[in-house]
């Protein structure tokens, strides 16, 4: 499959690997580019020369471009804008912020940006600003979300920008993906699908926790501190809730949500982690190697393209 994006960005399937904190690192990312898309390492809250390891990591594993997702609030963002510069890392995503400071710095690296963006206002900012793509992501991701559904947001974005647009959230397999590209996406990125992925370094209690979602297994949080984040229900999360509703400060509410990643990736603390993960989750019900999911997807997603009469039973004209 051919498009925009895969020409953008030198890559066979138009597949992003979401840039999931503490999840994705270089081995991730090189399995995702060595099955065909494009890797991410995420920066979550690491410090640079953390992501640098990984990136050096990822290197060893595959000749293929794969990317850096830089999340914006983390104290470290600034310091690792100029570690994707000094690397030559072709691609980075950003998320939970406005890149405008460091758009310049990058293009003139020759750098290929793809912010992550939750509605058209701020897709026509960041074009104004010389992105290159966009992801637009529907609040059914995993992790800190906006408020429009995949659904919505898509066609709009799609319509209110020139550059590609490469759709996010509530995508687990080839019917997914096909839809996407029917609201206008040249592309994908996927993120829950590769938490339960062979390479995916997570604690095999996180990769349960995903195999065991049903479709109203994940709930959102942090609404009221202004940084609403999706993760499996357990324990905390029904602590959140409860805090939330009993009017406590974002400070309060930090504390306890700090850490809390940390506690499920690497513990694998059912009941205390934070298990962010979408509302695809539902869907998944096998943990397989990545060059595998994506063969999957993509053989799904041309065959429903190609026949989706006969598939679907559907009768033009
Ligand atoms: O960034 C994400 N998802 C994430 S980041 C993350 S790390 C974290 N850990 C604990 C608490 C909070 C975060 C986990 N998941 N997705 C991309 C995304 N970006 N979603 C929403 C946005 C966003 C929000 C506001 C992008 C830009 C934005 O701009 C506001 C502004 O400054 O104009």
């Amino acid at each position: 499959m051919k498009t925009k994006i895969t020409e953008l960005f030198g890559i066979k399937y138009p597949l992003f690997q979401g840039g999931m904190a503490w999840v994705s690192d270089g081995t991730l990312a090189a399995a995702v580019s060595n099955g065909g898309g494009l890797g991410l390492i995420a920066s979550g809250s690491a410090p640079a020369d953390v992501v640098e390891k990984e990136i050096r990591r990822c290197r060893a594993l595959t000749d293929k471009p794969f990317g850096v997702n830089i999340m914006l609030m983390s104290p470290h963002a600034p310091a690792i804008a100029e570690l994707v510069i000094k690397e030559q890392v072709p691609v980075v995503t950003t998320g939970a912020g406005n890149p405008g400071k460091y758009m310049e710095a990058w293009k003139a690296a020759g750098v290929k940006v793809v912010p992550v963006i939750p509605s058209v206002a701020l897709a026509q900012r960041v074009e104004r600003l010389g992105a290159d793509a966009v992801v637009a992501e529907g609040c059914e991701s995993g992790g800190h979300i906006g408020e429009a559904t995949t659904m919505s947001l898509v066609p709009q974005v799609a319509d209110g920008v020139n550059i590609p647009v490469i759709a996010a959230g509530g995508i687990g397999d080839g019917r997914g993906i096909a839809a996407a590209l029917m609201l206008g996406a040249q592309g994908v990125q996927l993120g829950t699908r590769f938490l339960a992925s062979t390479e995916c370094p997570v604690h095999p209690n996180y990769k349960q926790m995903v195999l065991d979602a049903k479709d109203t297994d994940t709930a959102v949080t942090g609404r009221a501190a202004g940084r609403p984040v999706r993760a499996i229900r357990n324990r905390l999360t029904r602590r959140l809730s409860d805090l939330e509703k009993s009017g406590a400060s974002p400070d309060e509410f930090e504390e306890l949500a700090l850490g809390s990643l940390r506690r499920a990736v690497q513990d694998g603390d059912r009941e205390e982690g934070s298990f962010m993960a979408g509302q695809i989750a539902g869907l998944i019900r096998e943990v397989k190697p990545c060059g595998e999911i994506i063969q999957e997807l993509f053989g799904e997603a041309e065959d429903l393209l190609q026949h989706i009469e006969q598939r679907r039973g559907v009768t033009i004209g």
